[in-house]
């Protein structure tokens, strides 16, 4: 347990260690789940949809390329998978193009009554992000490649900010360690007004590189964002998961982030797999009990579940933050 005082004034809280209670039965879903050939089942997207859980979860294929399935539940525990896979590189025109090498990392965006899918499309150009949309998990439609090469881990916020759409994402440079930046647009496809909004931290649980996570989330005091931050060590780099806070009104502006992360890899599935040491999320359902169900890949090989309140999440950023940039 930590005691943070609140410099923005809310009372003293005592903050759990570990803030993420890890769902007893973990893994929630594994290869062993899905009734096609797959080697993982990781980094999903998830949302609440007309009272069930929808998990859209990446795979592997035996020839190293991955596509996305569906899982459902209804308590956001217990999954069972779809017979045939729900989204698989488009055989059609432009997005054919660029998702020849694969799908993957998608994420479930609630926007204005329906569902953006925002996923990395990889193919011989490179990985970019494509953007489809969804109302019911049975009709798709892609919309648009909404980025150039080298910039991925898109999520959109569910609401405009001045008419425009506001996303998260993450651009590749050789320059500076890999960072989280924002972007904005009027229609979904035409995207700009980019600048940095958070950076690694030197010597830090996130120094090599940060990225979005789940689609942030809204609480009474800002936008909850779960992110990703990677530490090179000796054996390999360690994927964790930190948490932001954004202004209700100006998503550009970071009211606090927590100075420590919120999860490591420490379960055996965590630990070893396809990828060891890595905890990946790409979705949190918000819960009207005040706390969120979180999902993340582990080693990248199997899906894992946990759940935190959410006002304590709140209070880690305000309390013990550092600085974004
Ligand atoms: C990132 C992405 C994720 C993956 C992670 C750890 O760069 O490729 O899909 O989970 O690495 O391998």
């Amino acid at each position: 347990m930590a005691a943070f005082n609140d410099p923005a004034g809310q009372t003293a809280m005592i903050v759990p260690d570990p803030i993420i209670k890890r769902y007893k039965n973990n893994p929630v879903l594994t290869r062993k789940d899905v009734p096609y050939p797959v080697a993982t089942v990781h980094n999903a997207g998830i949302v609440r949809h007309d009272g069930h859980y929808i998990m859209l979860f990446r795979s592997h294929l035996l020839n190293g390329r991955s596509i996305i399935g569906r899982a459902d539940s209804k308590d956001g525990f217990a999954f069972s998978v779809h017979p045939r896979p729900f989204l698989l590189p488009s055989t059609d025109g432009i997005f054919a193009e660029y998702e020849a090498f694969g799908v993957e990392d998608l994420r479930i965006c609630p926007v204005e009554g329906a569902y953006l899918l925002s996923y990395s499309a990889y193919s011989r150009h490179g990985v970019r992000i494509a953007l489809a949309r969804t109302r019911d998990f049975e009709k798709v439609d892609r919309i648009a490649l909404i980025t150039q090469a080298d910039l991925r881990n898109v999520v959109i916020f569910p609401e405009r900010f001045g008419g425009r759409y506001a996303r998260l994402d993450r651009p590749h440079s050789e320059i500076s360690a890999w960072s989280i930046w924002i972007s904005y647009s009027p229609d979904l496809i035409h995207w700009g007004d980019s600048r940095v909004i958070m950076k690694p931290v030197a010597y830090h649980w996130d120094e090599m590189k940060i990225g979005p996570g789940a689609p942030p989330f809204k609480t009474d005091k800002g936008w909850l964002h779960i992110y990703h931050g990677v530490f090179k060590t000796m054996a390999g780099a360690v994927y964790r998961l930190g948490a932001a806070l954004h202004d209700l009104e100006d998503p550009a502006h970071i009211i606090g982030v927590s100075d420590q992360w919120i999860l490591q890899p420490e379960d055996p599935w965590e630990v070893t797999g396809y990828v060891p040491n890595v905890v990946f999320t790409c979705g949190a359902v918000p819960e009207d009990d005040g706390t969120v169900k979180i999902y993340w890949g582990g080693a990248d090989t199997v899906m894992c579940a946990g759940t935190a309140v959410i006002d304590e999440l709140v209070a880690l950023c305000l309390s013990d933050s550092r600085s974004p940039l």
